[in-house]
């Protein structure tokens, strides 16, 4: 059967700021108290979204969610009117309000990991939304974004949709960002390759959080209804974790039968290269792994550009474009890389730069920003046709954005609990402009 990859990308939220929250991501950490622009996030993210459209790859588009989300402050004791909620957690824990109040739900590829149809045995799109155990302003998005993709892949003759794992540190998800998906043909059986930073009873990195743990792997498996001929577990190499890389997706990436790697990415990359050879294989295809050595490209460098957080796109004539951010291109030893890979001619022919420096400061890249659904013809027919992008789509939500978005946010504007009425009047806008329905706590 054929089908094609949809990127669906989260589009960035109104309370978009730098608040330092994420413990083993260097980039957050370093921006930390620096002052954000919400509306050139969410604007740069549209561009992306909308030349890549125009470049004739399929789009669409998540939505953010509400913040500051007072359901999670009234759970930590704090009352009274939402904007006596946020002035009281403003005033006695800045931090959980400022956990509260994170955008990062933008980062779409830890929304949820998505198996095709052609990988399950019953034959529908599994959802699973990631749990995102390990950080506390991460964990609250499950709920919504579970919400979120049942209103937009609502029939179940094509979707399945399963709960986010159980909230503990063992069960860590982080959904597609340790997830690839390799095969022939988007619509032929491909192989599930998860790769996890803990567990199975292996030493983990040291010094910064595994976030991905195996037993959460295997369970979405089961889930999923995967065979596990053609399932691959791999261990993420725990040094490079404890450089930086806090997802998997910083340092590989992969479409069809090419895996593009950093030669340090996992603990045994033999091994893993060969299982998902041989399993690749017994689906009739030929894997393509490209390797780029530590000699040419440090994990420092990885980590600091994002070269690895790039898309990895198929062009019709199944060569692949490369989408890399302006941090790449600006390395002279990244874009060296870049510029002799291209030249080679050889899978990987072409890289186009991206602005998203917003999101990059937090550590979200181009894959950050997008989330993979392969859909066959029918199963796109049943998706909600009001998130694909399209022409009106684009210029209706940049005008949206222009309409309601700060240019400067920084920590204490959280303070202010008309944040939290902008926010809702512009959500409540998009449920329209989208048609969503109510998926947002205060719609309910
Ligand atoms: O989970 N940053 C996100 C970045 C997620 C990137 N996603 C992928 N690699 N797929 C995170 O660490 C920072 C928020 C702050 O510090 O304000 C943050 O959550």
């Amino acid at each position: 059967m054929s089908a094609f990859e949809v990127n669906f990308d989260g589009l960035v939220g109104l309370t978009h700021n730098y608040a330092g929250l994420s413990f083993g991501n260097v980039a957050s950490q370093s921006h930390q108290n620096e002052t954000a622009n919400p509306r050139l996030a969410a604007l740069q993210g549209l561009t992306k979204m909308k030349t890549l459209s125009d470049m004739g790859f399929r789009q669409g588009v998540l939505p953010p969610h509400e913040r500051p989300c007072t359901t999670t402050l009234r759970q930590l004791g704090f009352s009274g009117s939402d904007a006596e909620v946020i002035t009281k957690a403003a005033k006695e824990a800045p931090r959980l309000l400022a956990m509260a109040s994170s955008a990062s739900a933008m980062w779409v590829a830890n929304a949820a990991t998505v198996s095709p149809s052609a990988d399950t045995l019953d034959g529908r799109v599994h959802f699973t939304p990631a749990n995102l155990n390990n950080k506390l302003h991460r964990a609250i998005e499950a709920e919504t974004t579970g919400r979120i993709l049942q209103q937009i892949f609502s029939d179940s003759r094509h979707f399945v949709h399963h709960a986010p794992l159980p909230q503990h540190a063992s069960l860590g998800d982080e959904g597609a960002a340790n997830h690839n998906r390799l095969c022939d043909g988007y619509g032929q059986p491909g192989v599930e390759v998860f790769v996890y930073g803990a567990g199975a009873g292996q030493p983990g990195p040291v010094r910064y959080p595994a976030r991905q743990t195996f037993e959460a792997s295997e369970s979405v498996m089961r889930l999923h209804q995967l065979s596990p001929d053609r399932t691959v577990f791999v261990q993420q190499n725990p040094s490079v974790i404890d450089q930086g890389v806090f997802h998997n997706d910083v340092i590989a990436v992969s479409n069809g039968p090419v895996l593009f790697y950093h030669q340090d990415a996992f603990l045994n990359p033999q091994g893993a290269l060969d299982e998902i050879a041989s399993k690749l294989a017994e689906t009739g295809c030929r894997f393509q792994p490209v390797e780029v050595p530590v000699s040419l490209v440090s994990v420092e460098d990885a980590v600091q550009t994002y070269l690895f957080n790039s898309q990895l796109l198929m062009k019709d004539n199944g060569k692949m474009l490369l989408v890399v951010p302006q941090e790449a291109r600006e390395h002279p030893g990244v874009w060296g890389y870049l510029s002799s890979l291209i030249d080679q001619g050889r899978v990987i022919d072409e890289v186009k730069v991206f602005d998203l420096r917003e999101s990059m400061r937090n550590g979200g890249g181009p894959a950050c920003l997008r989330l993979r659904v392969v859909l066959s013809q029918a199963e796109l027919n049943a998706t909600n046709p009001n998130v694909i992008l399209t022409d009106s789509l684009y210029h209706e939500l940049t005008h949206w954005v222009e309409k309601h978005y700060r240019d400067r946010l920084a920590e204490a504007d959280l303070a202010d609990p008309q944040l939290l009425e902008e926010c809702r009047t512009a959500l409540d806008e998009l449920t329209q402009i989208m048609n969503l329905g109510s998926v947002y706590p205060f719609q309910r």
